[in-house]
């Protein structure tokens, strides 16, 4: 992937014709931070499962321990991972845009690099709760030093129940007020306004019906991503690129204007 990426002039001009920027963004924002992307094959022990089997409740009903292992190995490689410039382009935009950040990610990057996070709308690998009496686990969980085939979930100190990462599994409903607060900086989109859709595949519903609303909304939807995914077709531009080496040459356009 060449990394300095050629930036369509219409781009910038977009962007710096926007009041409001609503950023959408998915696993391939943080792949280079090191945190592999949902699709690519999960790393050693996980690479012979889709991770959309693993993510699910059922998959934690029939072995609990198993897809522990898995998160917990995620939360351990989470602690060794940086935000990237993509991260902190987004956070400067704000100074010079109104920004909202509706991510699919459950890491905590965005707000590392000092973004507002509008709506997680998978919820979070760091907010650990019972499965069974729902209350937030808040000690810290024991993780492993290397990937392992099972480790036995932390017991709620408030029900005995076993404890569960705060992300949204498939089949799960997304958390409510994340959908409000997407739908409503969705809505406040008007003509002149962008939407910048950053690494995702453009697969999962409902996230991947977003881009669509913000169209609907008349707004400018730009995709960066270095490949073709299940919502390029409908963006007005699209930037063959990755997230660290775009988004900063994007926002240093626009601080320039
Ligand atoms: C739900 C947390 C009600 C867990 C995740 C229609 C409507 C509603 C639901 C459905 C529907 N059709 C089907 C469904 C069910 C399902 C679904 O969408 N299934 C898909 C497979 C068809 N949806 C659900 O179950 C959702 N719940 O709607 O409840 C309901 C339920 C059932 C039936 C009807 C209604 C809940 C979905 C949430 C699942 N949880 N994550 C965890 O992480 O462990 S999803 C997970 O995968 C991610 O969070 C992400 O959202 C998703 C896709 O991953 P991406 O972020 O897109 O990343 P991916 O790896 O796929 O792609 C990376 C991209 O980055 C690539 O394009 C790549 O080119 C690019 N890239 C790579 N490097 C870079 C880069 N880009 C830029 N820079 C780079 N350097």
């Amino acid at each position: 992937m060449p990394e300095t990426v050629p930036l369509p002039d219409e781009v910038i001009a977009a962007v710096r014709g926007a009041r409001r920027v609503l950023v959408l963004t998915g696993a391939g924002m943080s792949a280079e931070s090191g945190i592999a992307t949902f699709r690519d094959a999960q790393t050693g022990l996980w690479e012979t499962f889709d991770p959309s089997q693993l993510a699910t409740h059922e998959a934690w009903v029939d072995d609990a321990a198993f897809v522990w292992a898995w998160y917990a190995w995620r939360i351990r490689l989470l602690g060794d991972a940086e935000p990237n410039a993509g991260h902190r382009a987004l956070a400067d935009l704000a100074a010079h845009r109104e920004v909202s950040v509706v991510t699919q990610n459950i890491d905590d990057l965005h707000e590392r690099a000092g973004s507002r996070v509008t709506a997680h709308l998978h919820g979070s690998l760091l907010e650990l709760r019972c499965a069974d009496c729902h209350e937030p686990y808040a000690d810290q969980p024991a993780l492993p030093d290397a990937p392992v085939e099972r480790l036995s979930p932390e017991s709620c100190p408030a029900c005995g129940g076993e404890v569960r990462p705060g992300v949204v599994w498939f089949g799960e409903m997304l958390p409510q007020e994340a959908v409000q607060a997407t739908e409503d900086a969705i809505e406040a989109l008007e003509p002149g306004d962008v939407c910048l859709v950053v690494g995702t595949s453009g697969i999962v519903y409902p996230a991947a019906g977003y881009p669509a609303m913000a169209l609907a909304q008349g707004a400018t939807v730009i995709e960066v991503n270095p490949d073709e995914s299940g919502v390029s077709d409908m963006c007005h531009h699209v930037v063959r690129g990755t997230a660290a080496h775009v988004l900063p040459a994007l926002v240093a356009a626009v601080a320039q204007s």
